[in-house]
């Protein structure tokens, strides 16, 4: 499939900027778009780079990028970026980010790359291909109980405090054990390499997952059904796991699988 060497080289491309510019963003600084919610220089400068190759490379594709906006309807095919996920790790000079890209066909993912370039891993799928990090097949954990998982539970601000600290307790005291690492791409691709048995946050934009829906999935992990109508534009909950664990984290968590 074309569109797979071009989105490997295009996330391997941006993640050569991304890197370049994270040794120097603890001295050009951030501004914040809302609260907790960082805006990096690198974030606008990678969109763009993106939406330029883009341009080239397929002319009469849709495009929809976390900073820029774009197209949030079901199109024949549209790309949609997170240029940097991960970004508050960026701004404050942690190394856990990357660059999240996924083609869509009428809404739903068909190719998917996330890319972090501090490790220089790359997480890649293609619908009913498989997924693959640094070309080497993934496959999810086979844990089985989840007093014996490792889940990470999103957070943001745009989720009411109880409502994730209730979704917290209630991951933690069916027995697993937590973690937070601040971008949802890097933790689906974590979940679908086998490092993380769940992932889960209660409301995450589509940017963010719709590269790592597709690399679980791809990996043979289950996920929910984020693609819901108006899900490009509106975010959703977003569940994803190990198969042992659908049934038991579907109801700690109340998200249908
Ligand atoms: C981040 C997500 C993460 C969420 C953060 C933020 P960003 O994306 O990957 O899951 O908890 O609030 O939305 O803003 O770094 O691209």
């Amino acid at each position: 499939m074309q569109e797979m060497a071009w989105i490997e080289n295009m996330v391997r491309t941006a993640g050569a900027h991304m890197k370049k510019a994270f040794a120097k963003t603890t001295e050009s600084g951030f501004s914040l778009k809302g609260q907790q919610d960082y805006l990096t220089q690198t974030d606008g400068e990678v969109e763009a780079m993106v939406k330029q190759a883009l341009c080239l490379a397929y002319p009469n594709d849709s495009f929809l990028g976390e900073e820029t906006g774009g197209v949030t309807e079901s199109v024949p095919r549209l790309w949609i970026v997170d240029p940097v996920d991960g970004t508050a790790n960026f701004a404050r000079g942690v190394p856990h980010f990357c660059i999240s890209l996924a083609l869509l066909e009428f809404g739903l993912p068909v190719v998917g790359a996330i890319y972090d370039p501090m490790r220089d891993e790359l997480f890649l799928a293609a619908k009913g291909r498989g997924a693959f990090l640094n070309g080497e097949r993934m496959r999810v954990s086979d844990v089985h109980r989840l007093d014996v998982a490792s889940v990470e539970v999103g957070w943001n601000k745009r989720v009411p405090t109880s409502d994730y600290l209730s979704q917290l307790s209630a991951v933690i005291e069916a027995g697993a054990a937590i973690r937070r690492a601040g971008s949802g791409a890097l933790g689906l691709a974590y979940v679908a390499a086998g490092r993380c048995d769940a992932y889960v946050e209660l409301h995450i934009n589509s940017w963010d997952v719709a590269a790592g829906l597709l690399i679980v999935t791809e990996a043979s992990g289950v996920v929910n059904d984020f693609w819901t109508p108006g899900a490009l534009n509106r975010g959703n909950p977003v569940l994803a796991c190990a198969p042992n664990l659908a049934t038991e984290m579907s109801a700690v968590t109340g998200i249908a699988l």
